[in-house]
Order: C-alpha cells, then sequence, then structure tokens
C-alpha cells in the first residue's frame, strides 16, 4: 500500500489532483476504483468535499461524468482502475469525444520502477485512448506537478472543441516539494468576434429573405441560446434543432420547426431556405447522407470543423454567444409568415406519427407522450435521457423540451446503454427535476447494472421501457435476409422483477389504462421506480423512411 511519505512540504499528488479538479468545478468523481491511486484520490476528494459516486461498469461512469459535464458547464472527472477499467472506460471516452463532453479520465498506472518488470494488466493506455482524447499526460510520484497537469488537462478539455483527455496516476500519495494548485480557467467567453468574417456573415443574413436556421450542441450554452431566440425572433425565421439542441428553440414556439438530423423528415422547410445558418451545430451530429440543400451555409461555431457535409460560404468561429448577438442586432425580418411555419411543422409531426398500438403493446409515441402527461399531473419537470434505438425517433420528435438540456442523448456516438447512467446524473445534478431514462430493452440490458446504482442512491429516476424483447432499429434494416432465430431479439425479460430485486420500485404496464397508473405511481415514488411498457415496433419502419427517406 501507498503511504504518504511525510517530511516533506506540499500536497501529496492525489490532494494535488483532487484541489485542482475542485478549483475546476468539477461537481463529483464516478467511476469504478481500483485498488492504487484511484483509492488515494477518493480520499483526497472526500475532505475536499468532492463526493466519489461508485457506477457498476466504467462506460456508464463516463457517461454520467460526460452529463455532470454538459449540465454544469464544467469539465467532468472519471476514474478507474488501470488495464481493464480503462478497456471498459473505453466507449464511456468515445461517447464523450464525438458528443463534445470535457471529461477527464484518471486512470490508474504502474509506477516507473513497476514498469521495468509488469506485465499482468498491462497495454498502452494512451495508445487505446488516442483516438478519442485530445490530450493524455501522467503523473508519477513524486511529483510536484500533479496540480499544474491536472489543471492543464482540464483547460484542454474546455477548449473548443470541448473533449475528453486522459490523466495516468501511480504512486500519488507520496508527498511533493510543492503543488500550488493553478486557478483553471474556464473556455474564453466573450471574446469579440472577427469583424471581416461578422461583416461578411451579417451581409449574407442581411441579403437573405428566407433564412431557416439549425441550431446544434453548442448552442445549449446559457448564454448561446438566449442570443440565439433573440436572433430568430429577430428574424422571424423557421428554427430546428439537432437532438442535442432539444429546448434551445422550445417545442411550443412560434417559430419552431422540427428537428434537424440531416435525413427526410425536415426536408421540406429546409428546401425553402436561401439561407441555412448553423449555429453552433457540429456536422458529427449529421446523419451520414449526402447534404440535401443548395442554399448558402454560414456556418457559427465555437471552433472551425475538420470536415463538412457542405463547406459553408461564411464561417465565423469563435465563442458563439457574442456571434449571435452580433448578428441580432439590427437583423431584420425575413419574409416567413408564422403560419406558414406552424405548417411546416405539424406537417414534420405528422410525418414521423406512430400508428396506434396493437396486440403486442401500445404506440411508442403514446408511451412518450403518455409520460410526459404524466410528469403533468404529478407537477413534475424530470429532465429527459434517451437511449439508441428505435423508439429514440418518437422520443426526440414527441417529448416536448423547454430549455437546454431538457433531452440528453448520445448522438454523435450514439451508444446504446446512455440513458440510465445519463438519467442517474442528471437527477444528481438536479435533484429537484429528477430524470425519466426512455430505453429500449436492449439498451437497458447493456447498462442493468446501473439499476443498482440509481437504487443505492435513492435518486430520482423513472426509468420507462419500450419493452418489444427486440433490438428493434436493427430488425428494421434486414430487409429479406434470412437470419436465424435470436439474431435480433430474445425472450421478453421481466425488467419489473430486475428493478424490485435491485431494490426500486418495478411496475409493469401491458395497456394504456395500466401504463398510466403505472406512470403515477413511479413519478411519486421517492427513489427510483421503473416501468416495464410493452410496445408495439410496428409502426417503426414507416417512421425510419419518413425520417431517413
Ligand atoms: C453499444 C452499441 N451497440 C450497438 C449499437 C447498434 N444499435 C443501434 S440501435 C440498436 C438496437 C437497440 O435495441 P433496443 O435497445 O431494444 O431499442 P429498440 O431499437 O428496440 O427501440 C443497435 C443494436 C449501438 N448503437 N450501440
Amino acid at each position: 500500500m501507498d503511504t504518504p511519505t511525510h517530511g516533506q512540504t506540499g500536497l501529496t499528488g492525489a490532494e494535488a489532483v483532487a484541489e485542482a479538479l475542485r478549483a475546476a468545478g468539477v461537481a463529483r468523481i464516478f467511476g469504478v476504483p481500483g485498488g492504487g491511486s484511484s483509492l488515494d484520490l477518493i480520499a483526497a476528494a472526500k475532505v475536499r468535499g468532492l463526493p466519489f459516486v461508485l457506477a457498476r461498469q466504467e462506460t456508464a461512469a463516463v457517461i454520467m461524468a460526460a452529463t455532470t459535464a454538459e449540465l454544469s458547464g464544467r469539465p467532468g472527472a472519471v476514474l478507474v482502475t488501470r488495464g481493464p477499467g480503462v478497456g471498459n472506460a473505453a466507449n464511456g471516452m468515445a461517447h464523450a469525444a464525438l458528443d463534445r463532453a470535457p471529461v477527464l479520465l484518471l486512470a490508474d498506472a504502474f509506477t516507473e520502477a513497476e514498469r521495468a518488470y509488469a506485465n499482468h494488466q498491462y497495454f498502452d493506455h494512451a495508445g487505446m485512448l488516442a483516438p478519442v482524447t485530445k490530450s493524455a499526460a501522467q503523473v508519477t510520484a513524486p511529483s510536484g506537478a500533479a496540480g499544474a497537469i491536472t489543471a492543464t488537462l482540464l483547460r484542454q478539455a474546455m477548449a473548443p472543441p470541448r473533449a475528453p483527455v486522459l490523466l495516468e496516476l501511480s504512486g500519488i500519495a507520496t508527498r511533493g516539494t510543492s503543488a500550488p494548485v493553478p486557478q483553471t480557467g474556464q473556455a474564453t467567453d466573450g471574446a469579440a468576434p472577427d469583424p471581416a468574417a461578422l461583416a461578411a456573415a451579417r451581409r449574407m443574413v442581411t441579403e437573405a429573405r428566407r433564412p431557416v436556421l439549425v441550431a446544434g450542441l453548442e448552442a445549449t450554452d446559457p448564454a448561446a441560446c438566449a442570443a440565439l431566440r433573440r436572433l430568430v425572433e429577430a428574424l422571424g425565421c423557421p428554427a430546428l434543432v439537432t437532438y442535442k439542441a432539444k429546448g434551445v428553440m422550445p417545442d411550443a414556439h412560434l417559430l419552431f420547426a422540427g428537428v434537424f438530423t440531416g435525413g427526410a423528415a425536415e426536408a421540406p422547410v429546409m428546401a425553402e431556405a436561401d439561407l441555412i445558418l448553423l449555429a453552433g451545430a457540429d456536422p458529427v451530429e449529421f446523419i451520414p447522407q449526402p447534404w440535401r440543400y443548395a442554399a448558402p451555409i454560414l456556418d457559427l461555431g465555437t471552433a472551425p470543423r475538420p470536415l463538412h457535409y457542405r463547406a459553408p460560404a461564411v464561417a465565423l468561429y469563435g465563442p458563439l454567444a457574442p456571434a449571435l448577438e452580433a448578428l441580432a442586432e439590427g437583423a431584420a425580418r425575413s419574409t416567413w409568415a408564422v403560419e406558414a411555419i406552424a405548417a411546416h411543422r405539424a406537417a414534420w409531426r405528422a410525418r414521423l406519427a406512430n400508428a396506434p398500438g396493437g396486440n403486442h403493446g401500445l404506440s411508442p409515441q403514446r408511451v412518450v407522450e403518455m409520460a410526459q402527461e404524466a410528469c403533468r399531473r404529478a407537477g413534475a419537470d424530470p429532465r429527459v435521457a434517451v437511449d439508441a434505438g428505435a423508439h429514440m425517433f418518437p422520443a426526440t420528435t414527441f417529448w416536448q423540451a423547454e430549455r437546454p438540456g431538457d433531452l440528453l442523448i448520445s448522438n454523435g456516438l450514439a451508444t446504446m446503454g446512455f440513458a440510465l447512467p445519463a438519467g442517474i446524473a442528471a437527477a444528481l445534478h438536479d435533484p429537484r427535476r429528477g430524470a425519466l431514462a426512455l430505453t429500449g430493452d436492449g439498451g437497458l440490458l447493456m447498462a442493468l447494472g446501473e439499476l443498482a446504482t440509481a437504487a443505492a442512491l435513492g435518486v430520482k429516476l423513472t426509468a420507462v421501457v419500450f419493452n418489444d424483447a427486440s433490438l428493434s432499429l436493427i430488425d428494421i434494416k434486414k430487409d429479406r435476409r434470412d437470419l436465424p432465430d435470436g439474431a435480433l431479439g430474445w425472450p421478453e425479460a421481466d425488467f419489473a422483477g430486475v428493478m424490485r430485486a435491485l431494490g426500486g420500485l418495478g411496475l409493469r404496464a401491458r395497456d394504456e389504462a395500466g401504463y398510466a397508473a403505472a406512470l403515477d405511481q413511479a413519478l411519486s415514488a421517492t427513489g427510483p421506480a421503473l416501468v416495464d411498457v410493452a410496445v408495439d415496433p410496428g409502426s417503426y419502419p414507416a417512421q425510419i423512411r419518413a425520417l431517413r427517406g
């Protein structure tokens, strides 16, 4: 066991790292510890009032940290053991990379002395994670620079485009000579936009008669969101949101025109544009289909994009809020009529509607709508976390968001197993609002252990499982292929029973009346609850055709 070396001044490496995390505004550390440095770090963090949240699996822990980062605007932190801990965290890190979340992964590592002989559990952590990390560093004993190294990594993670970073720790119980903890600067908000690019952008906006704005993940920043709404209202133009920007323009807003994925469902309104204004929309948010529109693009973003679907005519990169504010100032009204925008919105919703449920279960659309109706009845205002799968289409279309962060999703990576850990993190972040996790049964099975995490924490979380005993999104794509039995599905599982066994409230619903009653009961519970609801997947194929073309 590492023991602190006394007789030297300054902090231990673990203390210096914990101080740097706290100075950067990290809210809590998630993870699954190993026996080495991660234990030192948990203890040092505890003394500094920084709680540790034990997850059941490392990728879930990274998703929790990434979600906390998205919601707080501060870096997320997660600690894992060396070897398998890092391996298990890799998919979470890929999520953080492609969903632009500033997460610091703190991984136990071998000391220099151990590296001379150790093979067991050793692989090159930084090499394995290189494609999904912006930077990586090590703290090895004894190091007086642990605080500074941590602060530098956190700054890099927060610098646009935000990204995960890796810090390998060994021997951090040792006291360094001195370890001053520098203040971690927040992302440089507020810098004025480049005058030439701004002038070009202004000209484009002024000359456009029918602009359409697409808000993306970078516009969830509160100042950017406020400025974006001012710009849209000044232009009186349709505004669409990506999945991650749900709520940047509220679904109930007169100028809200739908969700933009780059697919077919939103094409009619986009096709009428004479200017497409991408506002903080990262190309990672669009589905891999060729760009459909001829209108020139004005690209506003926090940082240049390495790859575009279509090269923008004008680009303005830097802090988003000042750029949007500068464009809103003096922006003239477009020729769009609100009635035309309302017609587009209604037609978009109609195209994506699910058919009524059948013998197999409820309409997926009704599962979403009824969940929101039940929240209103209960006076509840939970954030909603959505998993990857066919159920995400009704969830992202029919869940009505009002503010950024109302809907959480893995979109850049689109990983299954997201909704449950994200919901837990959202409920910890804001216990008053709590969270709903909307998940397919396949996605839930990938993160099932986190039901135990939710139960142990007692968080206000309701998981709604769209139970169709299959990987429906993949089933839709099988076409005429003759697949063996069991390739895309399984015997129906009793998730309510699983939830009860793990210490939460578990309920099962097989019709609308039963579902409404189960939701009421779940939403009035003080701790976590799970509603296992049978859904009829029959209308997914038509929905995905309407969505993607
Ligand atoms: C980790 C991971 N593995 C595989 C996939 C590919 N994939 C996307 S959706 C899906 C099926 C999801 O099934 P389920 O969770 O039951 O939701 P449903 O489609 O039935 O709504 C699969 C396998 C993925 N996105 N993420």
